[in-house]
């Protein structure tokens, strides 16, 4: 069941972006910027969110309205699976800081990003918001699934003891600007764009491809998952978490043709089977978001293309190596 939609309009609010320097953070200060509110925002110098004391302090002061909390440590599967302390233990002092903050300081409404992750290995497909907590995870990134999920739980832990309008949304696997391009901690996505570039570039005539080339995946573009990130906190208002997809997916295969297409690549795919595949399949269902009455704009082919003009246009591009907060 849906809920009805609860109108909250930004224009004229003080609306703080955490993570504003990551993919989806920069995204969505992009999208705001037609909202007609004050945009807050606070580099890793100014404010540590792993300091619960400085969070309070600099919240204190900045007074937001609504908390866009899109910081966290991100990483592909081998990131996840060579650093479970490191993505338990940041992401659950991130949002636990900035989830209790809001609480202190009468933050009027905050949106807690998730993962798709969070759903088990095993989940039939596609996987609606009701799979949550069902089944076993699946191990290579059961640290940053479980830290999400304690995250969307205490968003609705405050809406059920406090009655803070706190709500989470969980996107499916992201990929565009801004995006992390370190060849052993970035996404699959990012990994292959910037791959076969390079292989082009240098005149190889081989790519190689983790695992089997058999899973598959949905993307969607940062710029499409802002948009719904904006929409679902002006018109959404319930505990239940929401899922933030296109719909379709692709083998990991599929994708790379289509990347090798986008970059011009010509050469042989090959496949390093000693790198692991992980969750064979994660389609979620949009059904509930679509309910409320948003939709996906950008295509894959097409987003892949954008990317890879955004990509060859930039001087350097971020590659946050092992161990770093990203
Ligand atoms: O995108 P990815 O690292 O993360 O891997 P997940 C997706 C699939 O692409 C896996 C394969 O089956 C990889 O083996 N793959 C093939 C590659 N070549 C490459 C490559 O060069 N680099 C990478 N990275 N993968 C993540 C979670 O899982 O999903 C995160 O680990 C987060 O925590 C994210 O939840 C949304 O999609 O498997």
């Amino acid at each position: 069941m849906t809920e009805p939609p609860v109108p909250f309009d930004l224009a004229g609010r003080r609306v703080y972006v955490a993570g504003h320097r990551g993919m989806v953070g920069s995204a969505l200060v992009r999208r705001l910027a037609r909202e007609g509110c004050t945009i807050l925002v606070a580099s890793r110098e100014e404010l540590d969110l792993l300091d619960q004391a400085a969070v309070r302090t600099w919240m204190h002061a900045a007074r937001p309205d609504v908390v866009f909390l899109a910081a966290a440590k991100v990483g592909g599967i081998l990131a996840n699976d060579r650093e479970p302390a490191g993505f338990l233990h940041d992401n659950l002092v991130i949002e636990t800081n900035l989830i209790g903050a809001a609480h202190e300081t009468g933050v009027r409404k905050l949106l807690f990003l998730g993962s798709s992750c969070i759903y088990p290995k095993f989940a039939e497909q596609p996987i609606t918001e009701e799979a949550l907590l069902t089944g076993a995870l699946e191990p290579t990134n059961q640290w940053y699934a479980i830290a999400k999920i304690a995250g969307l739980k205490l968003a609705e832990a405050h809406r059920r003891q406090f009655g803070d309008d706190f709500i989470s949304a969980m996107p499916t696997n992201l990929y565009g600007p801004n995006d992390n391009f370190d060849l052993e901690t970035s996404h699959v996505l990012p990994a292959l764009i910037r791959k076969f570039h390079d292989a082009r570039a240098h005149g190889d005539d081989r790519v190689t491809l983790w695992g089997t080339g058999t899973p598959r995946r949905e993307f969607l573009h940062v710029d499409d998952c802002a948009d719904a990130l904006v929409f679902l906190m002006k018109t959404y208002s319930a505990p239940g978490h929401i899922n933030v997809g296109t719909g379709t997916d692709v083998t990991i295969r599929e994708l790379a043709d289509m990347v090798a297409e986008v970059t011009g690549f010509t050469g042989r795919i090959e496949l390093d089977r000693s790198r692991p595949d992980g969750t064979p399949r994660k389609l979620m269902s949009a059904a509930r978001l679509a309910a409320l009455g948003w939709q996906p704009t950008i295509g894959l082919r097409e987003g892949i293309a954008a990317t890879y003009e955004w990509f060859k246009a930039q001087k350097t591009v971020r590659a946050v190596p092992a161990g770093a907060a990203a």
